[in-house]
Parts: C-alpha cells; structure tokens; sequence
C-alpha cells in the first residue's frame, strides 16, 4: 500500500467504496471524469440527479435536531475537582503535536458554562444536545473509586438540560483515554475493555433514571487509525497493529457495555458512532481498491456490530487495507466476542462529512470541493447514498446522525457562515429525501454547537454554529445557527 504510517494527511493517501447503484454509479461515473488527485485543487462538482421539489420537505413529528460536542473539546479546567489525566493532556503537552501549542484549556469553558450553554440551546430550540463524558473525572485513574464530583457535575448538565426539555444524548468515550489506562496497554489490552464496561455500568447506574441516548465509542475508526496509525492523535502510535488491536477491542468494549445498560435496567437508547464515508471508484472497471477501502473504512465496523462478523478484505497487505496483521487481528478474537459486540442496540448514530474517491491502488483522490479541512470532500447526496446502503445492507435498525458539520474558511471569528447554511440546507434536504424512501432516520445533530479544540488542528478551525471568542468566551451565534433554528422551528427544510 501507498501509505506511510506517518503521512502528514490522510486525504493524499487512500480512504473508503458504498456500493452504488442507479443514479450514484452514474454520478460516481460522471464524478471520475473531473477527479483531480490534488488534496486542495478545485474539483469540479459532481452534476447533480437530484434537485429539492419546491414544497419545503417535512421531517416526522418525533424528529430529534440536536447540536453535539466533546468533552476534551470544550469543557476546559482539565485538572478541576479530582479530574485525572488523560491521554490527550498528554499528547497536547508535546506542543508539535497540536497546532499553535494548544490545549484542552480553555476550550470553550463549558464545565463552568454549561447553564448558559444550555440557555443558548433552549432559544435554538434544540430538542437534543450530544456530549460527551470525561472517562477520567468519573475514574481519574481509569478504574477504582469513582470521583464524586466528577459524577455530580455531569448530574448538573443532565439536569440543566432536561429542565429546558433538551434530550440528553452522551458519549461514554470521546477518544480521551485516563492516562493510566493507556499506561497499562490502552485499547492494546483487552482489560481495557473490562474497564470501560465497568466506568459504563457506574454511568447507567448513577443516571438511570433519565431517559438518555447512549452513545458507547465515538468513532473507533478515527481513534484507532489516526491515533495508533497516523500518529496524529493521542496516543500517538505508528504502528497498523496497534490500530487493529484498537478497532477490536474498542469494538469489544461497545458490546460489553451494551450488555451493562441491558443489565442496568437504565432508561434511554443505547448505540455506537461510526463516521462513515461514501467511496467512489473513480474507474468504474477497476473498483478493487475502493472495495477494501469501503472494507476498512466502512464494513470493519458496520458488520461486526449489525451482522456479527468482521469483512474479509479490511485487514492485509492490499492496496486500501488497514496494513496490519489479519492472522494477529484474527488471534485477538476470543470465542463469543462477536456475540458480544453485535448485541442488538436501539439505534445506529452515523457521522457525516463527506465522500471520497478511490483509485484502483487503494488511494484517495479528491473528486469533490473540500474545507478548510482538507480531509473533508463535500457532497450531499453522500448522505442519500450512505443512508439508502445502509438500508439495502444490513437488518433495519433507526439510525440517528449524530454528527454533521463544516468548518469555517479561515480562523478568524465570523458569524457570516452562508457556506454553512448551504451545507446544512443540502445535507438535511438529502436526509429528508432518504426519509421518503423509507430510510428509518430519526434525528440530525450538527457538529459543533460551539467552536472548539478541533484536536491537532488546536483552535485553528471553527466548526461551531455559535461562535466563541476563546480570550472571553463569549458565545456569538452565527447565521448557520439562526437557519437551524428557523428549520426546527418548521421541522422541515425549504428548497432554498
Ligand atoms: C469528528 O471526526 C469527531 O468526532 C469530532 O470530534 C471532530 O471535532 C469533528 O469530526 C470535526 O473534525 O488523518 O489527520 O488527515 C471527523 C472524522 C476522521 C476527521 C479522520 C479527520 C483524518 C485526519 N475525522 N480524519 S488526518
């Protein structure tokens, strides 16, 4: 495979194939005429089969809108009231490894913030807002006695939340590990896994009582690849096996837990977050590399969690698989781990960013506009054909999005965001198109609610629909936050 371990960006290099059909393969088609194998370069849109009819598009009554954030992104004081270190204090403390230096301090100083920020919701009109909890303020040391306060901050979210009538739906882990834990091996060791079901059953014990949206793992591809492979994450490895370790036992880990809140008898829903990326061969006679990338990046996840199997063709020395040892990935599983981890959930939480094309040696080549962040290939009518695949392959299951987002072109704090609104706009337009065609989708959450530590990127991208001044906090709601409110306020979206 073309990759090196660690390349400074992923988008130069390879990435994930959706089975396409009909309309898709055509544009996916038409799509590989204009590939530009420039990560920056201008690619030409793709033409678009689809255009909104001009009636505004309604969303079903129950429909959760949300707005999501992390805990290591803009909670702040990470040594406040018993918190202990986590792996991402660590890596930040190596000032190369983030952007400007920066750290989890201040963030967006939610831990003191969260009444107003949840004020701020409620005049959104939010139904719904993601976090995520700090594994280490609960257990500073990843396991032993639970740190009360930590408990009793997260009850007074809860609770400031459910009296504004906001859904709470949270994170058990966003990617920030308790140091300890990862002295110890990390998401290498399969205790880990016994240690996360345990930090879980403490969390549905102690909130029980609330009806929550449970989301187990955020995004094991990202914390496994871009952290134990590309090295651009906490904990910082470089090496595909550590990867493959991360992926099982993160995976493992999601179905323990699942089994927790099962046994816990808590109220709510109870998911994983996979981010998912559309894959477009951009030679439609040579679509092999698209194939393993749509294996690693999609079906390593999707299937063991909703079919009990892990793929084939995720795993090896092919161009577009993750270059780890399939032989040592396979000797890590244990009889009844599949079992474990496709423990039926209430619900899929999908993240969505954008597409990418493939080329037959695996790579990723840009094949439509990106951001500021140049990983991000922007293409709505993605979402379309990752929801309708989802229903065409795998058993029916309600999926909620819980993460979909752009970030502003420049650093600079703005509340002019009309690329924002455009995004927003087309990519609830192709949820709602999914809807009519019988997809199960029963929410969408933006990311961010605020700008935030955008993690290597530091401060250096703004993804929030509120800005934030970070020297003073202050929260400024941009005009991507006033469109979204106007289409909750309609629960439907308008062709324009
Ligand atoms: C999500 O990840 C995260 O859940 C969230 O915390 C984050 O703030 C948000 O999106 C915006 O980025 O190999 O260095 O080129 C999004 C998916 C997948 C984006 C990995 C970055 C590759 C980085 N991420 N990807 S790199």
């Amino acid at each position: 495979m073309t990759d090196s371990p660690a390349r400074p960006s992923a988008t130069i290099a390879r990435r994930g194939f959706l089975a396409l059909g009909g309309s898709a393969a055509a544009a996916a088609a038409l799509a590989a005429c204009t590939a530009s194998s420039s990560p920056t370069g201008p690619a030409t849109p793709t033409p678009t089969p689809w255009a909104p009819p001009a009636e505004p598009m309604p969303f079903p009554a129950d429909y959760l809108w949300g707005t999501a954030t992390s805990a290591y992104q803009v909670e702040g004081e990470t040594a406040l009231d018993g918190r202990g270190p986590s792996i991402w204090d660590t890596f930040a403390a190596t000032r190369s490894n983030v952007k400007g230096g920066a750290t989890g301090d201040p963030a967006a100083d939610q831990y003191h913030r969260y009444e107003a920020d949840a004020d701020l919701m409620s005049d959104l009109g939010v139904g719904a807002y993601r976090f995520s909890i700090s594994w280490s303020r609960i257990l500073p040391t990843g396991s032993g006695a639970v740190n009360q306060a930590g408990l009793d901050h997260y009850r007074a979210v809860v609770d400031a939340l459910v009296a504004r009538g906001i859904r709470p739906a949270i994170t058990l882990f966003h990617w920030d590990l308790p140091q300890a834990l990862q002295d110890a091996g990390g998401w290498g060791d399969r205790e880990t896994t016994a240690r996360f079901a345990e930090y879980a059953r403490t969390l549905f014990d102690a909130f029980g009582d609330v009806e929550i949206d449970w989301l187990t793992i955020n995004e094991p591809k990202t914390h496994a690849f871009v952290g134990h492979w590309y090295g651009v994450h906490a904990p910082g490895l470089t090496d595909p096996d550590a990867a493959a370790a991360a992926v099982h036992h993160q995976m493992l880990a999601h179905g323990l837990a699942v089994r927790e809140f099962r046994a816990s008898g808590a109220k709510g829903r109870i998911g994983i977050a996979l981010n998912l990326l559309p894959v477009y061969p951009i030679d439609p006679d040579a679509t092999g590399g698209a194939e393993r990338v749509d294996a690693s990046e999609n079906r390593l996840f999707l299937d063991p969690v909703l079919l009990g199997s892990y793929p084939i063709d995720a795993i090896g020395p092919y161009p577009g698989s993750l270059p780890a040892d399939a032989t040592a990935f396979e000797a890590l599983q244990q009889p009844g781990d599949l079992d474990v981890i496709s423990e039926p959930c209430d619900l899929l939480a999908i993240q969505y960013y954008g597409v990418t094309g493939v080329d037959d040696g695996g790579n990723t080549v840009t094949i439509e506009p990106t951001s500021a962040a140049s990983w991000q290939q922007i293409r709505a009518e993605g979402l379309y054909d990752l929801l309708t695949r989802l229903r065409d392959d795998y058993p029916p299951i309600p999926i909620l999005i819980t993460e979909n987002g752009m970030p502003d072109p420049l650093p600079a704090v703005t509340v002019d965001d009309p690329y924002r609104v455009d995004f927003l706009r087309t990519h609830f337009q192709q949820a709602a198109r999914a809807i009519d065609e019988g997809v199960p989708l029963i929410g969408h959450f933006v990311w961010s609610l605020l700008d935030n530590f955008e993690w290597a990127e530091g401060y250096s991208q703004r993804w929030g629909i509120v800005a934030v001044d970070f020297a003073t906090q202050e929260r400024m709601p941009k005009a991507s936050a006033g469109y979204f409110s106007d289409v909750i306020a309609a629960n439907a979206v308008s062709p324009d």
